[in-house]
């Protein structure tokens, strides 16, 4: 199903109130009570946030503080080498502490003279409404638990590492903001499931696994990239086709493991024009008359 386009683990609510986070056989802390216990009191302290009110705070332990500051310290230079401009000056602005996990919360402060973008705490999967949705009103969705420690390097789950390191770093640049304020106004534009689908393949293609050129180095913006120390050292080595909203669009992916084509645009400037128009421009009848030529990979 789509929206299951990012990985999340099904979440149910027990009858005490708590939530339980349903993870698979083959997840690193599928065996791991402490990793469970975790997961599942991060999740329940998610759902009980309320719109308007403050992020709540996760306490997080010093192994999970450990998690964050080996994958931060990985990023450091890799992001000096294979991240686009952009990204580095959102980077040097927000200023993330790298021995510790912040907290939401905070991270809504630091954004708030940069760009104005805040984040609200996910317990799971949001549905594609609502997420992308948000984007228009500058609240971005946001898991708070922390990848398993046997994995730093890469997980399919967006984790909080992922949202903060790979997404923060980008709202906190006006260039990438307005990007994702055009992503959300398209999403509440359209109506049909077909056009909402479209909209978010074009983002995980640009915003979430883009790379673009700089000069002759080819540099990444997707904050899927920029967030895992094991991909960012393989996107040079994938398949590479030029941008194409059709092709972005419709193209099937597998979110279970880096991602083996990806689309370069020529310039930060061309993702603003090509795909900042399309996210402003588009409606349900110009999709479908996409969709109509070039039938989306279901
Ligand atoms: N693979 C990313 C990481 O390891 O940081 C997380 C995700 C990005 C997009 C979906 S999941
Ligand atoms: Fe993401």
């Amino acid at each position: 199903m789509f929206e299951e386009a990012q990985y999340f683990a099904p979440v149910t609510t027990d009858e005490d109130g708590s939530l339980k986070v349903h993870l698979g056989a083959d997840h690193p802390g599928f065996a791991d009570a402490d990793y469970r216990a975790r997961r599942d009191a991060l999740a329940t302290l998610a759902s009980n946030w309320r719109p308007g009110a403050p992020c709540p705070t996760a306490s997080y332990t010093d192994d999970e503080h450990r998690v964050w500051q080996v994958v931060s310290e990985a990023l450091v230079t890799k992001h000096r080498t294979y991240a686009c401009r952009e990204f580095l000056d959102g980077k040097e602005d927000l200023a993330l502490p790298l021995d510790h996990i912040p907290q939401l919360a905070e991270v809504s402060d630091w954004l708030a003279p940069l760009t104005g973008y805040r984040y609200q705490p996910a317990a799971g999967l949001v549905p594609l409404r609502d997420f992308y949705g948000s984007l228009a009103d500058k609240a971005f969705w946001s898991t708070q638990y922390v990848r398993h420690h046997s994995v730093p390097l890469y997980t399919p789950e967006p984790d909080v590492l992922h949202e903060v390191v790979g997404h923060g770093n980008t709202l906190a640049n006006p260039r990438f903001t307005a990007l994702y304020e055009l992503a959300g106004k398209a999403s509440r534009r359209v109506r049909t499931t077909e056009a909402l689908e479209f909209v978010s393949k074009v983002f995980w293609f640009t915003l979430e696994f883009g790379i673009l050129w700089e000069g002759r180095d080819m540099k990444a913006y997707g904050a899927g990239i920029l967030s895992s120390p094991g991909e960012i050292e393989a996107f040079r080595g994938m398949t590479i086709r030029p941008l194409d909203i059709t092709e972005m669009g419709t193209q099937l992916y597998d979110i279970t493991d880096y991602q083996n084509v990806l689309y370069a645009a020529e310039s930060f400037s061309q993702v603003e024009d090509v795909v900042g128009t399309f996210w402003a421009t588009c409606t349900d009848d110009s999709i479908a008359a996409v969709l109509e030529r070039h039938p989306a990979h279901a």
